[in-house]
């Protein structure tokens, strides 16, 4: 039986994988850090909570990492803890690159110290294209990141690679687009849209929408089918990057009047910038109003990512298109907030 340690268990994309895992017939360990409040519902979502193996875990804690690192001396190591959300980033720069950069750097040194024969994997991601250099972004296209997030995450992306380099460890990185589902925070817009509007449907918080930048465009993707990719990528016989996406992209403005759409409300917009509101066609009520509070000091306008290479080498290729993931996200919410 393969010992896979999951860092960010707690997170959706540990939740996931850790599913995928356990059905694969791994023995999954799941890394978390102490909360005041145990924070299990996205395992038990899935029906996982009793089968993974929790440990004590924080990127932040050097001795913590080297004796679960020891103590486990995993097959495989996938390190999906961060401080993920990049406008929470600008407002803490110093425990994101802590946690996102230095964190990384962290296992990387007990692996080697401890001469663990493991094979690793970072969760980098599309941010660190930022201020976009070329369209669609591959695997070969330059860097920008434009958040502390995505700087601490280049820092960990190359220290990955260096560690490859230096140490002929199995070092490799997925570069993933933004994927989403029912288990995504809700402070990512995506979920934030789709939780705004099961209140409205059912009447719980009927208050506007605050939204930020709605013409940022993202390549939105379904994180169920991005973890698959994360596996794979992790048994290829040599270490290498990858990116996963869908090869479309889509503004905040379209995922919202999506969203809507699947209720039955048609929006219009009307105002400029920080004025603009979108009403509801029907009746005239105002529905999202932008606060400029959501802004971000700088913002990535345009992600679009090639996943030509994951398709060529690991034959993986997402399934879910942007329309049935803003339906399948809006749905939940709704059966969520109608069963409780
Ligand atoms: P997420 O839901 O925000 O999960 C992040 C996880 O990291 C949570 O389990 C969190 O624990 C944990 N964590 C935070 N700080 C920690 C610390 N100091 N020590 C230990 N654990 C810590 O993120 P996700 O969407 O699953 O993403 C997984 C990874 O992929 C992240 O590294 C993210 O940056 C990266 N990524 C995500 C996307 C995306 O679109 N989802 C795209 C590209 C890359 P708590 O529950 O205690 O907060
Ligand atoms: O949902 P978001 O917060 O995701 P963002 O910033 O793209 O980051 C996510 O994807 C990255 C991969 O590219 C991951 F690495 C990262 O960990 C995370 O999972 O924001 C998406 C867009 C941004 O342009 C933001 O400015 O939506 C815009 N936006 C507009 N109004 C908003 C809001 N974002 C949030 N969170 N909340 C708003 O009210």
């Amino acid at each position: 039986m393969k010992k896979a340690l999951i860092t960010g268990i707690t997170g959706q994309d540990g939740a996931y994988l850790a599913k995928l895992l356990i059905d694969k017939g791994y023995e999954v360990y799941g890394a978390m850090r102490r909360t005041s409040n145990l924070n299990l519902w996205r395992l038990e979502y899935l029906g996982i909570s009793e089968k993974v193996k929790t440990i004590d875990f924080d990127l932040l804690e050097q001795s913590n990492i080297l004796n679960v690192i020891k103590d486990i001396q995993p097959d495989e190591v996938y390190n999906l803890a961060a401080q993920s959300f990049v406008g929470t980033s600008f407002k803490q720069p110093l425990l994101t690159a802590d946690t996102d950069a230095i964190g990384v750097l962290r296992i990387l040194d007990a692996l080697k110290t401890f001469k663990i024969d493991a094979k690793f994997y970072q969760a980098s991601t599309s941010e660190m294209f930022g201020k976009v250099q070329e369209t669609p972004q591959k695997e070969t296209t330059q860097f920008y990141p434009r958040s502390p997030y995505g700087v601490s995450k280049l820092f960990a992306h190359w220290m990955t690679i260096n560690y490859k380099e230096s140490y002929n460890m199995f070092c490799c990185s997925g570069i993933l687009f933004n994927h989403e589902s029912p288990l995504r925070g809700p402070e990512f817009v995506t979920r934030k849209v789709c939780i705004k509007i099961a209140q409205f449907i059912l009447g719980i918080n009927i208050t506007p929408l605050e939204i930020g930048n709605m013409d940022s465009k993202r390549d939105w993707g379904y994180a169920k089918e991005y973890v698959e990719g994360m596996y794979l990528i992790m048994q290829e016989s040599t270490p290498d990057n990858f990116i996963l996406s869908t090869g479309e992209t889509h503004t905040v403005r379209e995922f919202i009047e999506k969203a809507f759409e699947y209720v039955g409300i048609k929006i219009k917009w009307e105002g400029k910038e920080s004025e603009e509101i979108g009403i509801n066609i029907a009746d005239g009520k105002t529905l999202i109003k932008v606060n400029p509070e959501f802004y971000r000091p700088s913002e990535v306008d345009l992600l679009i990512g090639d996943y030509t290479k994951a398709k060529t080498v690991l034959s993986w290729e997402p399934q879910t298109k942007f329309e049935d993931l803003v339906k399948l996200m809006t749905q939940a919410e709704l059966n969520r907030l109608k069963n409780n």
